[in-house]
């Protein structure tokens, strides 16, 4: 068991469908900290980067796209096993497979519009927040 950090961004659908609150108020009532949250426009440098192990992929431009097609919730919750038990939470890729119960599962039918994305991995989550956050963005441990 250790305390670890994850990333988790509310993406533009989940912004414009009004549901920052509820993903924000799962991880909490969890028992997940927050040591950083702010909302932001990704720019497209900015996308190509957090999502740069997907460029190979023939859907990397449709993600790019819709990453930057609104504001989007950056989040750096803390917490025991926090990158695991985040993507339990989250639940699989695509929405229509994803167990009720699971933020993509109670929410979301698409497998690219699917509400939040959640670091994968220890590397990942290093990526991710230098591409979204500056160090000073992070709250001193509470
Ligand atoms: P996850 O977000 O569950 O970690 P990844 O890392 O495999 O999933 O994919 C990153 C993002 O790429 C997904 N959240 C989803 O928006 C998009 N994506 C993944 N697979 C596909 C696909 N087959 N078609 C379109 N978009 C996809």
């Amino acid at each position: 068991m250790a305390v670890e950090k994850t990333l988790v961004l509310v993406k533009p659908d989940g912004v414009r469908r009004g549901l920052v609150g509820e993903v924000i108020s799962r991880f909490e009532r969890k028992g997940l900290k927050i040591r950083a949250l702010k909302m932001l426009w990704m720019s497209r440098e900015q996308a190509e980067e957090f999502y740069s192990v997907h460029r190979d992929k023939p859907f990397f431009k449709d993600l790019v796209e819709f990453i930057t097609s609104g504001p989007i919730v950056a989040m750096v919750l803390e917490g025991d096993s926090a990158i695991e038990v985040v993507r339990l939470m989250i639940g699989a890729t695509d929405g229509r497979k994803a167990q009720p119960g699971t933020i993509r599962g109670d929410y979301a039918l698409s497998i690219q519009e699917n509400v939040v994305h959640a670091s994968d991995s220890r590397e990942s989550f290093e990526r991710e927040f230098r591409v979204v956050f500056r160090e000073e963005e992070v709250v001193p441990e509470y």
